[in-house]
Order: C-alpha cells, then structure tokens, then sequence
C-alpha cells in the first residue's frame, strides 16, 4: 500500500457506505452481496481503492455504536479482500479499524484525524498502514455549529499540520500520512469553495492530499433550481467530475468519490492532455 500512497498518477477512491442512513448511498447497500458487488463494481470501473464506511457522517447524523459499525463493515471488507480488492476503512474508532485491518483492510481514513479516538495512532503504526488524516472539529451532530475561521485555508492548514505532528509523534512514519481538507465537514459551501480554490496552500503541506467534494450539498446549492431548490444528489455528478479534476490539476494526489467511472473518465482525459498544470499560462503567440 505504500506504493499507492507514493503512486504519481491520481488515485481513485471509490465510496462503500454500509449504511442505512447515508446522505447519498444510505440504505443502497445494507446487504452483504449488494454491498460486495457493488464494491467489485467499483473495482472494475477504475477505483485503486475501495473506501468500506459503517457510520454516517453527514451533519447531523446520530452515532452507532462500535459493535453495530463493526458488524457492517467486516462482511464486506472480509469478501472484498479475498476478492483481491484494496480497500479502506472509513472510521475514527480506533476498535473498528483494528477489526477491519485484521479482516484485509489496507488504509485507515480517519475523518477525524486521529482527534476522535486516542487509540488510533497506536493501531496505525502497529499495522504499519496508511493513514488518511482528515480535517475536522467534531462529530456529525455539533459540526454546523463549529464552522468558524477566520481564514478558513490558513486556519485548516494550520490544524492539518498538528495532526500530522501527533501523528508523527505517535511514532507513524511520513511516507503513510495522507491529508484530506474535509469538505463539508464543520465548513460552508463559502468555507467549501474557498478551500477548492486555493488547494495549493494545503498541497505545499508536503504529503499526499485526499479531495472529497462527491455528491456534497454545496454542490446542490450551487446547482439549485430558480426557486432555490438545492439539486438531489442523484444530479450532482458532472459536478462531482469538475471538483474532482479540478482538484488533482491543482496538486490533489487522489479523490474520493460516488460515481468511479465518470471520474476515472475524466482523469483519463486530463492525462492524455499532458497533465496541464493552473500554473501554465499561455501566451498569445501560443493560441
Ligand atoms: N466524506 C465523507 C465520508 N468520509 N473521508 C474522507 N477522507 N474525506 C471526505 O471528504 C469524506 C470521508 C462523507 O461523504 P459520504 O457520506 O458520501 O461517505
């Protein structure tokens, strides 16, 4: 796995919630064969990763408990494993992570950055995994009352960077840390957007960063009808695949999304183009 951490080209992670109450795919996936076959389906349609979840994280959502979360992950993760396909656990219990990498899972993506369980550094570094630390303030049902920066780009970097540290501290090795901004997570669409438009600051961390925008209401926001309708998420793809591409010309080292093929499509595109970079500029004379 370290070789995907180190992987040049974009990597693609494809979304498995194993839940019922998901804000995109909740409750598509509650069964072991549906989820099984649509984390292959994933597979084949262009995902490095597959990324296996059993608690949502959608603002406001309760929380499960340990066992609960547990008993729908490690099914899936166990089959698609044997199955030959590299998956991630999405949790920031430290007890669930444990469980699922000793049922095949090769990354941890904790969206709590090591915040929510203080066990997850020494489960980490005990499995030798790679971890993806991302932004966040607190759990589902307090972070809309958390979303307050100053300069949201500045203030996540900041917070990044001590997570990162503790990692670092927590004895896990550099090469397996990868960060993510955590969009949605404690930030508005403002917060949203800003953080998409100067990616670079949080690239210039120095480590691999996860881009995760799929199917996210402020997408639908930007997308409203007239009367101001937020678009459903099952409309929110060609914005998906714009963020996405977007974010990995602008340094991204990979994306987390719904709809794998369409991104992978459009990642395809973006390389046989030359890999163009927002840096480039062109001059008259070159039109
Ligand atoms: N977003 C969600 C869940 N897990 N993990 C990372 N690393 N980054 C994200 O942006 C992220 C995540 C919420 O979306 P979902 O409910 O569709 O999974």
């Amino acid at each position: 796995m370290t070789e995907l951490v180190r992987a040049q080209a974009p990597v693609v992670m494809g979304v498995l919630n194993v839940t019922p109450d998901s804000f995109s795919d909740g409750g598509r996936y509650a069964d072991l064969d549906a989820a099984v076959g649509h984390g292959v389906r994933l597979r084949a349609a262009g995902a490095d990763l597959v990324d296996v979840g059993g608690e949502s994280t959608r603002p406001g959502a309760d929380r499960v408990d340990a066992e609960t979360e547990t008993a729908r992950v490690l099914p899936v993760i166990r089959e698609l494993s044997a199955a030959g396909i590299p998956v991630s656990i999405d949790t920031s219990r430290a007890r669930v992570a444990e469980a699922a990498l000793a049922a095949g899972a090769d990354v941890v993506n904790d969206v709590s950055g090591g915040l929510a369980d203080p066990d997850m550094a020494r489960v980490v570094r005990d499995a030798g995994c790679p971890w993806v630390l991302m932004h966040w303030r607190g759990h589902s049902r307090e972070m809309r009352d958390l979303a307050s920066y100053g300069d949201v780009v500045a203030d996540v970097r900041t917070e990044l960077s001590q997570r990162v540290d503790e990692a670092l501290t927590a004895g896990i090795a550099a090469e397996k840390i990868i960060v993510d901004p955590g969009l949605g997570f404690a930030k508005t669409a403002v917060h949203n957007w800003e953080l998409s438009a100067r990616l670079p600051e949080l690239v210039d961390l120095g480590f691999p960063l996860l881009f995760g925008s799929s199917r996210k209401s402020y997408l639908g926001r930007l997308l409203a009808d007239a009367d101001g309708t937020p678009r459903p998420t099952s409309g929110r793809e060609a914005a998906t695949i714009a963020t996405s591409v977007l974010a990995v010309a602008a340094g991204a080292w990979g994306v987390r999304v719904h709809d794998v093929r369409g991104t992978a499509d459009a990642l395809a595109v973006w390389r046989a183009t030359g890999r163009p970079c927002l840096a480039t500029t062109v001059r008259e004379g070159d039109r």
